[in-house]
């Protein structure tokens, strides 16, 4: 449906007519920088350009004060000695001649963008701005920010769309405190921010940033800090803090519309932040919004203040709002303890006021979720990971990987008449097959397990695979008689390893044997959603009971899944339907859509043919990046499904990282 690019040149006109080192990295060549390296790798031809017209006083006035708005416009008019004398007035501020106009384009561009799309002209978009707005207040400027875009957007939706729920997310390093103020005792609006914080001794120092301000009145529980009291943080932290905070809270609030305050002064080589995180996070992270929403995203540019770091997270984002695959995530995905800290205070503080964290109950083992062997898993040691280089920046910058899409993006080989009639457009039939001699040889490596008529399936699977392997085509869906599923699957894992490689994840659902030769070197791993036990055979092998609720969906996915997944960083996911995998059509697109962040897309989904005709068209919409539909009024997790998933996470969490979402506790 598109993606909509918002900017006026005008609006690199303001900047700062005198000395001030605070001030400065606040200049026009932040929007140049990030507009040329959108031209550079093609992303903005690809966008639905609009260009930038000033808000209303009336649309300004949906924030701010009458006063305040004729304060600024009177700057327009001021010498320069009076600017500076105005702007000390206020924490970190310049005005300059052209700000007022500047600013009015900037709010102008975040409503225009909000008009876009919620009128269906585009899906999602990006209005690049400047000044910023997150700091602003009702009657003040604040931190370089004059009119509050992000907060005037907000009020514009409401009021001129009805809308209910609307959720900001600030993933600016610097705390939106003048968003969080305006929208302090509305429930309407679900404000996430996470901020360098250092206790409070980084800028604005404010004890309302820290995770223990969680709005108030009917607002209680709205307002969402994560602040991070080291500098340093990285894209596991970032990762860690969406699977494990706002992802939750947001399925559960069901937003209508996501606004994004995108300050890109999070990323590596920020002056201001310090903080580690690649352009490459920018683009999981985009992703993992994108499934909220029916995937309407509104982002404005707040802050980031590194040249090329900005300019290379902007093009990670704008890319992932168009939808193309995220690139692979470099680094250990191992969150710090700082960043657990936080992670669990503001969990603990949010805890009242949200089910979905009420569903973290201590661990409590019962026999029914003992290991198979009927005791505790000794915990391994330091296992397989993959080794992470120590590039400098500017090799970090470098090898950034723009890719191209591949030629086609998801076949599809099915069996079944009937299925593949339905296909939403872009998803192409496939009906090559792997040679004749090579499809009988794995056959009869698995004899018995194969009727003949379960040949021809394989050999279509088989070429789909290759395919995906070697980027042929991004992800597909292959049919399978039920008899036939679970030894398909196995075929699929030794040819994937004979083949490039290195590691594979195997979701499995439903009843499907543990594949009798898997290997437990690391390659693989496997996950099997079944039944109502939970099972461990090593920390790369387990099963996971099948949740029956929303809640209990959503926990398995966002708790133990993407974790494991961004964790083990495999080269594809295969995705198994087998026998009673009880998925309904939502929970199959949520899983598969959100599956395919960590793996850029390359996903073969493997179906048994009674569940082709329903499922068809669900996988091949969720593969191809539609969002996927609402799972449904939220419900809280039964007993047993926090019990195994807890009893699963704890004896994981040990090799598997990303699972912790709270510090372990200081060694003796
Ligand atoms: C929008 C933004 C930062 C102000 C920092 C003042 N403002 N030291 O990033
Ligand atoms: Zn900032």
């Amino acid at each position: 449906m598109g993606t909509a690019l918002v900017y006026h040149e005008d609006m690199t006109a303001t900047r700062l007519l005198w000395d001030d080192p605070e001030c400065e990295i606040e200049c026009p060549e932040r929007l140049t920088a990030a507009l040329d390296a959108l031209r550079q790798h093609g992303l903005e031809e690809r966008c639905q350009r609009l260009s930038a017209c000033e808000a209303s006083e009336e649309e300004l006035g949906l924030v701010h004060s009458p006063e305040y708005i004729a304060l600024v416009q009177k700057t327009q008019t001021l010498d320069e000695e009076e600017l500076h004398a105005l702007s000390k007035q206020y924490d970190a501020v310049y005005f300059h001649p052209d700000t007022y106009h500047c600013a009015r384009l900037a709010a102008g561009a975040a409503l225009q963008l909000v008009d876009a799309v919620l009128t269906g002209a585009v899906q999602n978009g990006l209005a690049l701005v400047r000044p910023p707005g997150h700091h602003s207040q009702r009657a003040a400027a604040n931190g370089f920010c004059v009119f509050n875009n992000v907060a005037i957007a907000a009020k514009y939706a409401k009021q001129k769309y009805g809308l209910q729920r609307i959720l900001i997310v600030d993933w600016d390093v610097h705390h939106g405190q003048g968003i969080q103020y305006i929208f302090n005792d509305d429930p309407s609006v679900l404000y996430f921010s996470w901020h360098r914080y250092e206790h409070g001794s980084f800028w604005p120092f404010l004890p309302e940033s820290d995770a223990d301000a969680v709005g108030q009145g009917q607002g209680r529980g709205f307002t969402v800090n994560l602040p991070w009291n080291q500098v340093g943080m990285g894209n596991a932290d970032y990762l860690a803090a969406f699977l494990h905070v706002l992802l939750p809270l947001a399925f559960e609030f069901d937003p209508e519309l996501v606004l994004v305050s995108a300050g890109f002064d999070s990323a590596i080589g920020d002056p201001e932040g310090q903080m580690q995180a690649t352009p490459e996070c920018f683009a999981h992270l985009t992703r993992l919004l994108q499934v909220l929403a029916g995937g309407q995203i509104c982002a404005v540019l707040e802050g980031g203040y590194h040249l090329e770091s900005l300019a290379q997270s902007v093009c990670m984002m704008v890319q992932t709002l168009l939808g193309d695959p995220t690139p692979p995530l470099l680094g250990l995905m191992v969150p710090c303890q700082s960043a657990l800290e936080s992670i669990q205070s503001v969990r603990t503080a949010q805890t009242p006021h949200w089910t979905s964290l009420q569903q973290n109950v201590a661990p409590v083992l019962s026999p029914s979720t003992q290991s198979p062997e009927g005791r505790s898993l000794p915990l391994l040691g330091e296992s397989p990971t993959c080794a992470v280089a120590e590039d400098s920046l500017s090799h970090l910058l470098d090898r950034l990987c723009l890719h191209p899409p591949s030629p086609v993006c998801t076949a599809v080989a099915s069996t079944v008449p009937g299925a593949a009639l339905a296909l939403p457009p872009g998803v192409l039939h496939k009906e090559g097959s792997v040679l004749r001699e090579e499809t009988e040889a794995w056959a009869r490596l698995h004899k018995s397990r194969f009727q003949d008529e379960d040949l021809a399936a394989l050999g279509k699977t088989l070429c789909l695979l290759d395919g995906i392997l070697d980027g042929q085509i991004r992800s597909a869906i292959a049919t399978t008689s039920a008899p036939a599923t679970a030894a398909t699957l196995d075929v699929l894992i030794q040819r994937c390893l004979a083949h490039r490689a290195q590691r594979l994840l195997c979701v499995a659902l439903g009843q499907l044997d543990r594949p009798l030769d898997l290997a437990d070197d690391g390659r693989i791993l496997w996950l099997n959603i079944r039944g109502q036990e939970a099972a461990i055979w090593s920390m790369f092998h387990f099963s996971t009971p099948q949740p029956q609720t929303t809640g209990g969906f959503l926990s398995l996915i966002l708790g133990l899944v993407l974790p494991l997944a961004y964790g083990f960083q495999p080269d594809m996911v295969l995705m198994a339907l087998g026998p009673t995998h009880g998925l309904q059509n939502a929970q199959a697109a949520l899983l598969t859509a959100m599956l395919r962040s960590p793996v850029g897309g390359r996903i073969l989904a493997v179906v048994e043919e009674e569940s082709i005709l329903q499922l068809e068209r669900t996988l091949a919409q969720a593969l191809h990046g539609e969002t996927p539909p609402s799972l449904g009024p939220f419900s809280m997790a039964s007993p047993v499904e926090i019990q195994a998933l807890t009893f699963l996470k704890a004896q994981l969490k040990a090799r598997w990282k990303l699972l912790q979402v709270a510090a372990p506790p200081p060694q003796p």
